[in-house]
């Protein structure tokens, strides 16, 4: 059997095909019925006799018909069914109506029934372009000679600092999941020189807001032999211009359906904290600490896109006092650390590391730590680490901000937050 498409259709007028898929909608008008079938592909009308009884919505379904050309059907065509076969029907209607794009149901609801609400075409799009995303991530990396490692998800300590961190019953110990590779990912830059990671990591955050999750894809990446943090910066620009290249080729039909409004990818300029600091205070008359909240960085993003009309901003040289304690520090309590802001929303923390030994136990001991209790972080940089730096990319947050979702959530399939274990 050759299984024709949904969005193939127009190709085949005058033949018949086989169509595969799901009973998106349909309507009795007596003597004759109208369904659409929803496959991977898209809908495409479906005119079926008396002959068949349609099951409910979402049964999983063959149609045998012809195509003909219809202007007045979805897309311009439809196929006039011979033969139709359910192979599970339905056994209740669908807990959200799914051809009704625009839910106004709660959100909650929306996640409750993700099992069934991801079926919705405007609902499956964005989780669609964000693998475009990671395809375009892994194959640009793979071309600049960077290797995929995988690294353990159950660690003895946290990366990022103890305040979010789940811990975890490990056999007769204490473990905890990794919040982020930050440490194996510096130790494979011994190993490999330029590595990358995608894989969830995990923050017990304890709010519910629009922009955390409590686990969630990290996009790693970490390279050798730099000489400053403006080399990651350059990296991470080319990077992100070929995800969005990949996610607009070869999801140009998911990015039309959610309207996506494309970014300005020519320019992403690099504004030092301080600077930034200053046109938060003087010019949006905002009081700002060492680190910016979400307003400050909403309005930087609004400041950029009035300004110079980019939609990535990078602010670099963060201050000691706002990065971790790996962060590589120019010695005038600034740090070659950054953070990438896309469409006001922080998307990304990089910058170069520390690559010596004496220089991490002073940090550390200069952020109130006993190294004693870093130890196994410690250890690899006895060894020759070369000059390095990476960054990370929230995955979910990229995907938020590109297709204008107004929750993190729902870049992700099956999201966990403060209240959510299930689906
Ligand atoms: P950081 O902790 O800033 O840096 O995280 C990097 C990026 O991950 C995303 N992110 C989140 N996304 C959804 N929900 C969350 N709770 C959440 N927390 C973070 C953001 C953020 O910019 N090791 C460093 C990275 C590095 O320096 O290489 C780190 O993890 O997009």
């Amino acid at each position: 059997m050759s299984r024709t498409l949904a969005s193939q259709v127009a190709q085949h007028v005058g033949q018949t095909v086989t169509l595969q898929g799901f009973l998106h909608w349909k309507r009795n008008l007596g003597g004759i019925q109208f369904a659409l079938l929803r496959d991977k592909s898209g809908i495409v009308q479906v005119v079926v006799d008396k002959r068949f009884e349609l099951p409910l919505a979402e049964s999983s379904m063959k149609v045998v018909g012809q195509v003909v050309a219809s202007p007045k059907a979805p897309g311009g065509y439809e196929v006039i069914a011979e033969d139709l076969e359910f192979y599970a029907k339905a056994s209740e209607p669908s807990p959200i109506e799914i051809p009704k794009e625009e839910w106004r149901v709660n959100p909650e609801t929306l996640l409750e029934y993700r099992y069934v609400s991801l079926r919705g075409e405007k609902a499956r799009a964005p989780l669609k372009v964000q693998a475009a995303l990671v395809r375009g991530f892994r194959n640009y990396l793979d071309r600049q000679g960077f290797t995929e490692i995988f690294t353990p998800k159950i660690v003895s300590a946290g990366a990022e600092g103890g305040s979010n961190l789940f811990g975890i019953d490990y056999f007769e110990h204490r473990a905890y999941l990794a919040q982020s590779p930050q440490l194996y990912k510096q130790i494979m830059v011994g190993v490999y020189e330029r590595v990358y990671e995608v894989a969830p990591v995990f923050r017990a955050e304890q709010h519910a807001t629009s922009r955390h999750l409590n686990e969630y894809l990290s996009l790693d990446v970490e390279m050798g032999f730099i000489e400053s943090e403006y080399d990651v910066m350059d990296l991470e620009e080319e990077l992100l211009r070929a995800m969005l290249d990949e996610a607009r080729h070869s999801t140009a039909a998911e990015c039309k359906l959610l309207e996506v409004e494309w970014p300005n990818l020519a320019e992403m300029p690099r504004l030092e904290h301080q600077e930034a600091r200053r046109i938060l205070r003087e010019e949006l008359g905002m009081p700002v600490g060492a680190d910016f909240n979400e307003e400050a960085e909403r309005a930087l993003g609004a400041w950029a896109k009035e300004k110079w009309g980019v939609d990535f901003l990078f602010i670099a040289k963060y201050p000691e006092a706002a990065r971790p304690f790996y962060a590589y520090p120019e010695g005038d309590g600034s740090t070659r650390g950054f953070d990438l802001l896309f469409r006001g929303l922080e998307i990304t923390s990089g910058g170069q590391r520390i690559h010596r030994y004496e220089t991490l136990v002073e940090q550390l001991k200069k952020k109130g730590n006993d190294p004693a209790h870093f130890a196994g972080y410690l250890e690899v940089f006895k060894f020759g680490m070369p000059p390095h730096g990476g960054f990370a990319i929230g995955a979910e947050r990229l995907t938020q901000k590109l297709v204008g979702l107004p929750n993190v959530r729902y870049a992700r399939a099956f999201p966990r937050d403060r209240h959510r274990l299930t689906p």
